[in-house]
């Protein structure tokens, strides 16, 4: 392999001539693009066969991730930083007269995942691999990832996300590792044997292509399993092959888009299954290749279930301990329930997963009867410890009115279950989860999130890193913690003025790229103020786009009311079936229009909606961000990770006490974040007591009143009717989510921000502070964290 820049030159110029038969100077960009990722591929194989070997010859513990969605974002060149030739590759390619960020630009953003819960994913295979654990990530090869979002006239339009066009370099087809799943069919005893018997299944074929992760610094590099769905040999004898192979086709198809509602419920049932059931058959085969019995799985296996998506682990694993290798009901019991692991990532009620009886009998017929009988041991459990405690026995079962309750399976089947930031897990365990905390007090346990500092901030911001390691030195790559050692620097006022240089720099970058795509100019010199993520009412972009709106109409009406200048940036995917969030994407690009091409305002506001939000674009925010908004209704998100990555690249949060902002303020202390808002006990009160009143609200208060007007008089929309349902929202069904009840603290908040801002030494301190607490939040305190409690896992021996 290449170890200077003239080997890399031979070996990329020979790849070419011998992959197309052309040379390099001939060669098509995409041709230069797909050789630069094979080589890096090839590159890191060496110490990807070597981590295999290791884990094996070791005898050592893994830790299997399942998850439904992994949001990687591009590859390239993370990867080479990682391994530690992206310098090398550069200056080579330059010299060929090719830049490597036109290559970069190439790959697609591999967006198999939603939000939040999809990108922790990632952070955390990036923080295995370089902290040296062993480590499998599962999940299903989608076709298209998230569908890519247009905005056309203001309103989302979503495109498929074709991101397997020109193929995906990174990942290696492995056939001989394929296994057949089975849906549908019947179950039938048999006398003979005396077990239980599958019958009259479809068999679908499940094929691994695995992608290697790299590791930085660290010669180890664990795998991603993507599984894909291909028609089995054994193809079903009384289906039309056509429609067989179609249906097969579907399960790998499309990532499930939508975070609010379930729909399409049976093909997303058999895609859980699928790619559980595949990952689970690998993972006993390859245990079986080491060790004569599976009576130590659980000691050399963890499998970690990122949410309930991946909660059929349980009765699958119980079902090939049980049915195919002929164990105990018991002892297959104690090892399952001491191999599987679960993490809540939401306590919004339309996220908790159930099932239908009668979906899951007919679909997995023999998984079904598993469940059942899961749920009768546990019914004698709950029986016994809560000393026949009906009421309690009613709200824990695992199957009840006609459905099956995913979490309280997942409860029952785990050793462990973790919230994602202190709030949450205390929220679990004291209100949403306390029945379950009653029957087994040593579940459960709290890890807050955290995000790979070496994509958000090495990686993302080179300037911000260039300016900690002529400060601080390099150690905070490897220690991210060492990032406190700015605080020696926050009053140092070079340091500061460093600072404000190189946030100027990355304000100008991402203004360049919304002159160049929404064909808006900003100022840089006024406040880039940022609300990016999935769009959700929780979330309340509402109260954002109510507070610009609120500006604009009282700089309209007060001539003395002028702001510092502010630039309000948005950037959210609806769910396409959300209709809500689709009328508030609307709105805020009807705003824009207004605001932005007001003479008298326009200097002092802008408001820019950011098309297709995702990982690549979030790469280009995050440095430019002077405020984060972080402002959802308290007790509503459960951690939040876009509020770390604003932290870590040096910007001040305004936002409430929820999720991970809770801990991420206790670091800054009141000085250097803005927290606004009801407390969560007091957001549970108000509606517990059903004393909130929406219409108060804007009888008594005429900002309130002024700007829900003008959702419906016709300021931003012609037809009145446009924004009704936002209206309704607020005003006949009561404000769900207590805009109103937070909306004058909110401009008391943005007023802050504003006398602070001025003031430039204050502000580049406050920034400062950020970045050096940002540490605690980086994913590999997460996973050293989820490593001794939950997963004990030794370091990959060379
Ligand atoms: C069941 C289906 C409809 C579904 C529901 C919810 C599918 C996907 C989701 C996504 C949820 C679970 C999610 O992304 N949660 C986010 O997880 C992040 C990582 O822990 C948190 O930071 C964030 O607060 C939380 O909303």
């Amino acid at each position: 392999m290449f170890k200077t820049k003239e080997e890399f030159k031979y070996e990329f110029s020979r790849r070419i001539i011998e992959s197309y038969g052309r040379t390099v100077e001939e060669s098509h960009i995409t041709e230069k693009f797909m050789v630069l990722e094979t080589m890096v591929r090839d590159y890191a194989s060496v110490n990807w066969a070597m981590t295999k070997m290791a884990t094996k010859t070791n005898y050592q513990k893994q830790v299997h991730y399942f998850s439904m969605e992994f949001l990687i974002g591009r590859l390239l060149v993370n990867n080479m930083m990682n391994l530690g030739i992206y310098e090398i590759a550069k200056d080579g390619l330059e010299d060929y007269g090719i830049n490597i960020h036109d290559l970069e630009e190439l790959e697609s953003d591999a967006g198999l995942g939603n939000g939040g819960l999809g990108r922790l994913a990632a952070c955390f295979m990036d923080s295995l691999a370089s902290l040296s654990y062993p480590a499998f990530g599962n999940t299903i090869r989608y076709e298209y990832g998230l569908f890519k979002q247009k905005i056309e006239n203001g309103y989302q339009v979503e495109v498929p996300d074709q991101w397997l066009r020109l193929g995906n370099m990174w990942e290696v087809r492995k056939p001989k590792h394929a296994v057949d799943v089975k849906f549908w069919g019947r179950v039938v005893w048999n006398e003979e044997t005396g077990k239980w018997e599958h019958v009259d299944a479809e068999c679908v074929r499940a094929v691994p292509y695995d992608m290697p992760i790299v590791g930085n610094d660290t010669t180890v590099t664990n795998t991603l399993r993507l599984w894909h769905a291909e028609p089995s040999e054994e193809i079903p004898s009384n289906k039309d092959f056509r429609q067989y192979a179609q249906e097969v086709r579907d399960i790998c198809q499309t990532l499930y888009p939508d975070d609010s509602t379930l729909a399409g419920r049976t093909l997303r049932l058999k895609q859980q299954y699928f790619f559980v059931s595949a990952g689970i058959r690998a993972i006993i085969k390859n245990h079986l290749r080491v060790y004569p019995s599976l009576s130590n799985f659980h000691e050399k296996n963890v499998i970690q279930l990122n949410d309930t998506h991946p909660v059929l682990a349980i009765p699958e694993l119980m079902r090939i301990l049980v049915d195919e290798y002929d164990m105990e009901w018991d002892e297959a019991w104690h090892i399952t329930s001491h191999t599987c692991a679960y993490t809540n990532h939401t306590i919004l009620a339309e996220a908790l997963e159930k099932w239908p009886v009668s979906t899951m009998e007919s679909l997995l017929p023999r998984i079904y009867q598993i469940i059942e009988e899961i749920n009768r041991r546990f019914i004698g459990y709950v029986k016994q410890v809560s000393d026949h405690d009906d009421d309690l026995l009613n709200r824990v079962m695992i199957i009840k009115d006609g459905q099956v309750y995913m979490a309280h399976l997942a409860i029952a089947g785990s050793f462990s279950v973790n919230g994602v930031a202190r709030l949450h897990s205390q929220i679990l365990k004291e209100q949403e989860m306390k029945d379950f905390n009653f029957l087994y007090p040593n579940k459960f346990n709290n890890k807050t999130n955290g995000i790979t500092h070496r994509r958000w901030l090495a990686y993302s911001n080179p300037e911000l890193s260039a300016l900690l390691n002529e400060t601080i030195g390099t150690d905070w790559l490897k220690h991210p913690e060492q990032l406190e050692k700015l605080m020696e620097y926050v009053d140092d006022s070079i340091v500061q003025g460093k600072f404000y240089n190189v946030k100027q720099q990355r304000k100008q970058v991402l203004a360049d790229y919304i002159y160049k795509h929404n064909g808006i100019r900003i100022d840089t010199n006024s406040i880039f103020d940022i609300q990016v993520k999935r769009l959700h009412a929780y979330k309340r972009q509402l109260l954002n786009i109510m507070h610009v709106i609120y500006l604009y109409q009282e700089m309209k009406v007060n001539p003395e009311f002028r702001i510092y200048p502010r630039t309000f940036i948005f950037g959210a995917k609806a769910a396409p079936a959300y209709y809500f969030a689709k009328k508030v994407i609307k709105l805020i690009n009807s705003v824009a229009d207004i605001v932005n091409n007001d003479p008298e305002t326009s200097d002092y506001l802008k408001v820019v909606f950011i098309e297709n939000y995702g990982v690549t674009i979030a790469e280009k925010i995050m440095p430019a961000a002077d405020v984060s908004e972080q402002i959802s209704t308290a007790g509503k998100e459960a951690s939040g990770t876009g509020n770390m990555k604003f932290m870590m690249n040096g910007a001040v949060t305004i936002g409430t006490l929820d999720g991970a902002n809770v801990e991420m303020a206790e670091r800054v202390g009141d000085d250097n974040i803005i927290i606004f808002g009801l407390k969560d006990n007091e957001v549970e009160t108000l509606r517990q007591h059903g004393q909130y009143n929406a219409w108060d609200y804007y009888n008594n208060n005429p900002h309130i009143k002024r700007v829900v007007d003008s959702l419906v008089d016709g300021t931003f929309h012609e037809s009145r009717e446009e924004f009704r349902m936002i209206f309704d929202e607020l005003m006949n069904r009561n404000d769900e989510y207590f805009l109103f009840a937070d909306f004058e603290e909110y401009v008391k908040a943005h007023e802050l921000i504003d006398a602070y801002y001025r003031d430039r030494a204050k502000w580049s301190k406050m920034c400062l502070v950020n970045i050096a607490q940002s540490g605690y939040f980086s994913s590999d305190r997460t996973i050293e964290e989820y490593v001794s409690d939950i997963w004990k896992l030794d370091r990959v021996k060379r």
